[in-house]
């Protein structure tokens, strides 16, 4: 069949990351046999003129749209993207007579919500590596999708959906050929990292967070050998920059361990990043590790420095692992963002002005600071149930593709922006969503890179806030 894979996501907030799992989807397809091919609408200009014009020269049998973001996760300025989506089906429905399966991390969120939005005819959730070739071939075969694990569709008005099993992470599936389906040259000029998966799954029991829903709760490990073989492939693809994008990149602690061993030996000149290091695993054996490793910038998921808040988002870890590893941190010369959400349940005035203390006193100025505001909540979590107990969240659960959030009803939602703002405009190291809406950001990619600058861009974030407000922009 002729299988033409759709990425949606045109968001270059914080930065244009390339379509991972639109990548993965149409190596799949490829490897099964049928000719595909992948449209990124990331840098297209007329996107659905786009779509119309590779639908109308290519005619595909399937059209998969690679759905990532529901939204922009912002409570100040939230952007919503399934009408976006569905435009674009509405477009191809138009074109050509493809059917139209979802596929992608916000269609797996909210599977039944977005085929009613968008009126895709199938859904196809967890591993598209696993699940994709199969659903194509019984499509090709005539028989029915809804037989394949995974697969989920709107019958007679009702949401049939068959769940799916967990596929095991060998390596291969998740390590698609991205210089054959997307402009690498494009993303590189906005600074943009390729993205590496090491693992799939999530067994943390974090209260708000949807990485067990998406993956399943088990390790899947790729062998580390596996991964240096897809760093090699992409260092040979002139990739400079690879960003590993695991929920959690140090758990388990000797797997991470393993890698880094392997990429110091390797020395493929490629420079490595990551933000999801969780605090509990993040010590100074790990870091000296991850220098040897060639790792030029990392990012630490704290959430919150108060025990409270941590025990009540479900967090593995507490304020003492926070402060080992803030001096882990110090000893060693990588680059770090650390990452807070302000507002979760438990919160106060004095449970934020403790997390803003610890910003303050234990990440060092050169580092760099970014705070979330309010928790998106989302079907099937334990936050989404705290809420409604607590009388906080009213609507259905099918009216959650519209971006919802929690704030603690300890604490006032005005003052923590208020607060928030403050602590932003007082510490030039600290950064909020609002900062994101530069509406230069994307040109100041661009500029950089021709510059020049290394990635992380934003390990010079007190140096460009410094140049703006020395601008007059206040960001
Ligand atoms: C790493 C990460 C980031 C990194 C990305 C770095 C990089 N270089 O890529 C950073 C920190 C920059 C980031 C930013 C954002 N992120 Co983010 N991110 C992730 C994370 C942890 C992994 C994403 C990834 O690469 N996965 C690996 C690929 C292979 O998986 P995948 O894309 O889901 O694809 C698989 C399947 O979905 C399926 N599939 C995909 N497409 C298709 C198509 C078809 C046809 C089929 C059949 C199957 C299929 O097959 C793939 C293989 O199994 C996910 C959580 C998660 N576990 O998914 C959140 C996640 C994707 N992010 C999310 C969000 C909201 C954002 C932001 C909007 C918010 C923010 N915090 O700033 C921004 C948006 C950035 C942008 N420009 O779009 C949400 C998206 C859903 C939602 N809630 O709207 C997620 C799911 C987390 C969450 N809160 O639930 N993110």
């Amino acid at each position: 069949m002729k299988i033409l894979i759709v990425s949606v996501n045109r968001s270059r907030r914080p930065a244009a990351v390339m379509p991972y799992g639109a990548c993965v989807a149409a190596q799949a397809a490829l490897g099964a046999g049928h000719e595909t091919r992948l449209l990124d609408l990331m840098f297209e200009g007329d996107p659905a003129g786009a779509l119309e014009r590779v639908c109308r020269e290519f005619r595909p049998d399937v059209a998969g749209f690679s759905l990532r973001n529901i939204d922009n996760n912002d409570l100040r300025n939230p952007v919503s993207y399934p009408a976006e989506a569905a435009a674009l089906i509405t477009a191809a429905r138009r074109t050509c007579g493809a059917r139209i399966v979802l596929g992608g991390a916000a269609a797996a969120l909210m599977p039944e919500a977005l085929l009613r939005r968008t009126g895709a005819d199938w859904c196809v959730l967890g591993d598209a590596a696993a699940v994709f070739p199969r659903f194509l071939a019984v499509l090709a075969a005539g028989g029915a999708p809804l037989s394949v694990p995974g697969v989920c569709a709107l019958v007679n008005g009702g949401f049939a959906a068959n769940p799916p099993v967990l596929s095991h992470a060998g390596g291969a599936g998740l390590f698609p050929e991205f210089g054959r389906w997307l402009n690498l040259r494009a993303y590189a000029r906005q600074m943009s990292a390729a993205p590496l998966k090491t693992k799939l799954g999530c067994p943390f029991g974090c209260s708000y967070c949807t990485y067990p829903v998406l993956e399943g709760k088990a390790y899947r490990l790729c062998r580390p050998e596996a991964a240096l073989a897809a760093v090699r492939a992409l260092a040979a693809a002139g990739v400079r920059d690879i960003e590993f994008v695991d929920n959690v990149f140090n758990s388990p602690y000797a797997h991470a361990m393993e890698l880094c061993g392997l990429l110091a030996e390797s020395r493929t000149g490629a420079r490595f990043h990551t933000m999801e290091l969780n605090p509990e695993f993040t010590d100074g054996p790990l870091l000296a590790a991850m220098g040897r490793a060639g790792f030029a910038g990392i990012g630490i998921t704290a959430e919150s420095a108060d025990d409270g808040v941590l025990a009540a988002l479900g967090k593995n870890y507490n304020s003492a692992h926070l402060e080992r590893a803030a001096l882990a941190v110090e000893a060693q010369r990588i680059p770090c963002m650390w990452v807070f959400m302000l507002g979760g349940p438990g919160e106060t005035r004095s449970t934020v002005e403790r997390t803003l203390e610890f910003a303050r006193r234990r990440v060092r100025p050169s580092d760099a600071v970014f705070f979330n505001a309010g928790v998106r909540l989302y079907p099937g979590t334990a936050l989404e149930a705290a809420a409604r107990r607590e009388g906080s969240l009213t609507m259905p659960q099918a009216e959650m593709l519209e971006p919802v959030f929690y704030t603690s009803p300890g604490m006032d939602k005005e003052w923590l922006l208020a607060a928030l703002a403050a602590a932003v405009r007082e510490n030039m190291n600290f950064i909020g969503a609002d900062s994101l809406q530069l509406p230069f950001l994307s040109g100041l990619y661009g500029l950089a890179h021709f510059a020049g600058v290394k990635q992380p861009l934003w390990k010079h974030t007190r140096l460009l806030r410094r140049g703006l407000r020395g601008l007059g922009i206040n960001t």
